[in-house]
């Protein structure tokens, strides 16, 4: 049937056989064929549905998750390979939509494929950003940004002639609302909403991302995050919100009418999951349209409160949305004194000046506002919720302890194993079933943790993957990575807290080990993936920092065969689909206490790398779960690096001057050799930034990571007693299965039925 179906296909769109088609022909009548199949696909049913509103949707390229998931991957791919076709090159040619930043955005789609997948009603709610992202390019050693068109003119997107009016202080914008289908793995389907303004204009963008921020009619849904250094940028950021959750609560109001539900009881039909503060503004939004629909105001603030929750991402202070109220009043002026009557209600309960919503610099703090008119607060690792409830949000905590509680994040298996791995879903299922429905049957494989022939052919699979990923990085970027060094990975968007920095100034340490004749037994190549947002000029920084590294070290002669180092550029959902199969050490090294959770950690194990970490998010659960032995865990605690902030008794001038190893690393940023590769602006200000401020405390843990990750690597040599780590890896990385958190969230918070 499918073979039929396919070849009539290509010959009716392109008058060839499937033989004689190209990639582009053929891609073409693929999205046809899975979109019909899409149609066919029953939508999910429920009395209860979750709306799930975020401003990213890191989707990545839909082809083979969508053949996976309707369960016609295989069949598909052997047509193919009959025909002299192979799936993999088909799916190159596939846009990858760039519709977010990092963490938060991926978790999303991955909680989509998992809502699906579990037969939950449920829908994702956000923007069509038309160049979302930027697309990273190097230039000179620099990061330079670029447009990333990703639409095209058959594509994933379904116009649904859907569209409603947005009411602006100066204007009304009509939206145009397109949908992506989500099939759930061998389920029903359920739907992203994407809005867009009708009349946005490409053709405003100028040089690189820049635009005229004013012009919010043409330009509204152009980019995702476009720069918030300024106060246009600002302002667009709120307009975007504003756009989408006004739409995002009109389509939930409208589907509740169509069904018939009364809209008092909007709680009983309806869970809102707020991902993080970006879209905090459907609290006032939905009580207001409830207003307007004749719900009084009390009434309907408390509707609200039942059926919103929200869900932090971040500790960091400067990422928690604070909006001056003369910028709303500027956009949004309707919700103003909406906003304001919840502050006073607050303020009238509470004498605590810190759970107000409006500040006294007349700031709005959004997450206040979600806390306080939402029935759940959510952190997305234990170690994560702690700190929320014990310090960062504790007055919160005080007085609302019902509604806290720890959702630690997950990843969906079908695109981060039985998509990405093949090699390794095949190898797994030699010895274990089930796993694919049932992620914690993988344990099933820690009987063969000591079977010498079981752990060489994972080996072997691992070899597999390195070679594919260095035949990649050489056909998509000219990088030259030798399959049989030691692959070290870190990925991920560039900041501070990460500590790519101090990733970076190991990669020194190893260059002058080298040079003063101390080589390590295996080879070793440090990958680096990682964008910075356009106006972060020290992460930009970083990445100058090492890719001037990476000249330095691919010219030495003496040291090129031992260390390699490479940027990989514009790292992205499909370049990470690539790399993290192939990867040995997983590098997760953020200042304890920073990182809410981490999912690329997540993602390495499952593939079987074992990781370098520090004591942090997510890093704590796999510690407990792989035990001491199966991974590498160096640097001070969350506890320590709190106590340094509240005693202000942190100075990286301390380690430099006191520590001879650390300030010969330093200052080989700024040595005669590094200044006549890179420019000594910026090598200059990121060598005085790790000295003088060094905010993230790279240094005090510099020497910890230093011997750990020597250890790793030593530990690396004996291969069978590593390849039982990566087992153990595997085995235990069911728990971080996203249908393991969406059951959780389902059973605590949104309770479909
Ligand atoms: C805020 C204000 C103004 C402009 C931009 C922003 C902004 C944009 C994006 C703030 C935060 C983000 C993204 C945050 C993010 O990706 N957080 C990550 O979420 C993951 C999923 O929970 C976690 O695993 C990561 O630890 C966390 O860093």
């Amino acid at each position: 049937m499918l073979r039929d179906e396919l070849n009539n296909l290509v010959q009716k769109r392109s008058q060839k056989a499937l033989s004689e088609a190209d990639d582009h022909e053929i891609y073409g009548a693929l999205l046809e064929y899975t979109k019909e199949k899409l149609d066919n696909t029953p939508v999910i049913q429920g009395s209860k549905k979750l709306y799930y509103i975020s401003a990213e949707f890191l989707i990545g390229k839909l082809l083979s998750n969508n053949l996976i998931n309707l369960g016609i991957y295989e069949e598909v791919a052997e047509l193919l390979k009959e025909n002299g076709k192979s799936l993999a090159d088909i799916e190159e040619r596939e846009p990858e939509p760039s519709l977010g930043n990092g963490g938060l955005g991926r978790l999303a789609a991955c909680f989509l494929d998992s809502i699906a997948t579990l037969g939950m009603s449920g829908d994702g709610i956000g923007l069509n950003y038309h160049m979302g992202l930027f697309k990273q390019v190097f230039e000179n050693r620099r990061q330079k940004e670029v447009p990333n068109p990703w639409i095209e003119p058959e594509g994933w997107l379904r116009d649904t002639g859907i569209s409603f009016e947005v009411p602006f202080k100066d204007f009304t914008l009509t939206s145009a609302l397109y949908d992506i289908d989500v099939a759930g793995y061998e389920n029903g389907k359920n739907k992203l909403h994407l809005f867009d303004v009708k009349g946005v204009d490409e053709s405003i963008i100028k040089d690189g991302i820049s635009f005229d921020k004013k012009e919010v009619a043409k330009n509204l849904t152009l980019f995702l995050y476009p720069d918030d250094s300024d106060e246009a940028g600002n302002l667009l950021r709120i307009y975007q919100q504003y756009f989408m959750v006004s739409n995002g609560a009109q389509l939930i109001l409208k589907e509740c009418e169509e069904k018939g539900f009364e809209l008092r009881k909007l709680h009983e039909h309806v869970a809102i999951q707020i991902n993080d503060t970006h879209p905090s503004m459907v609290i006032p939004e939905l009580i207001r349209l409830l207003v307007q629909r004749n719900i009084d105001f009390n009434e309907a603030i408390e509707i609200v409160e039942k059926t919103c929750a929200y869900t932090n991402h971040t500790i960091l202070a400067e990422a928690l949305e604070k909006w001056p109220i003369h910028y709303l009043e500027q956009v949004a002026p309707q919700i103003v004194p909406i906003i304001k009557e919840l502050d006073v209600r607050v303020r009238a309960k509470f004498h605590n000046p810190e759970v107000a919503i409006i500040d006294d610099k007349n700031r709005v703090h959004m997450a206040h506002m979600d806390i306080h008119y939402g029935y759940s607060v959510n952190g997305v690792a234990a170690l994560h919720t702690e700190i929320l409830k014990n310090s960062e949000l504790k007055s919160f905590y005080d007085i609302y302890p019902q509604k806290f509680n720890n959702k630690t994040n997950g990843i969906t298996f079908r695109r981060w194993l039985l998509h990405c791995n093949h090699e390794l879903t095949r190898w797994i299922g030699k010895y274990v079933d089930g796993f694919q429905k049932d992620a914690e049957k993988l344990e099933g494989l820690l009987k063969y943790a000591d079977d010498a022939a079981v752990l060489d052919e994972l080996l072997e699979v691992k070899h597999e993957k390195k070679k594919q990923l260095s035949a990649y990085l050489k056909e998509t970027q000219g990088l030259e990575i030798n399959p049989d060094s030691i692959f070290d990975i870190q990925v991920k968007r560039l900041h501070e807290y990460k500590r790519q920095q101090m990733n970076a100034l190991y990669a020194i340490y190893k260059y002058l080990e080298i040079k003063a004749g101390r080589k390590p037994a295996t080879p070793i190549t440090m990958i680096f993936g990682a964008k910075a947002a356009p106006a972060y000029h020290i992460a930009k920084d970083i990445i100058h920092l090492i890719l001037c590294i990476q000249q330095l070290v691919e010219s030495d002669p003496e040291v090129a065969p031992y260390l390699n180092v490479v940027m990989a550029e514009n790292y992205n959902v499909t370049m990470a689909e690539h790399l993290i199969p192939a990867c040995d050490i997983s590098e997760q090294i953020s200042l304890a206490s920073k990182e809410a959770s981490g999912t690329g950690n997540m993602k390495f194990m499952l593939n079987g790398a074992v990781t370098l970490g520090t004591k942090d998010g997510a890093n704590v659960e796999i510690h407990e779960l792989v035990g001491d032995d199966n991974i590498y865990i160096f640097g001070e605690t969350s506890d320590q690096v709190i106590a340094h902030y509240k005693n202000y008794d942190y100075r990286a001038a301390d380690y430099y001057i006191n520590d001879e190893q650390i300030r010969e690393l330093i200052n080989f940023i700024i040595s005669p050799e590094m200044m006549k590769i890179g420019e000594p602006y910026h090598l200059l200000r990121i060598h005085a930034e790790l000295i003088q401020k060094d905010w993230f405390m790279t240094l005090l843990d510099l020497k910890a990571y230093i011997e750990a990750k020597e250890r790793a690597y030593r530990d690396y040599d004996d291969r069978r007693a590593w390849s039982k780590k990566m087992l153990v890896n595997i085995a235990k990385a069911g728990y971080f299965s996203s249908d393991r958190t969406i059951a959780q969230y389902n059973e605590d918070i949104w309770k479909l039925k």
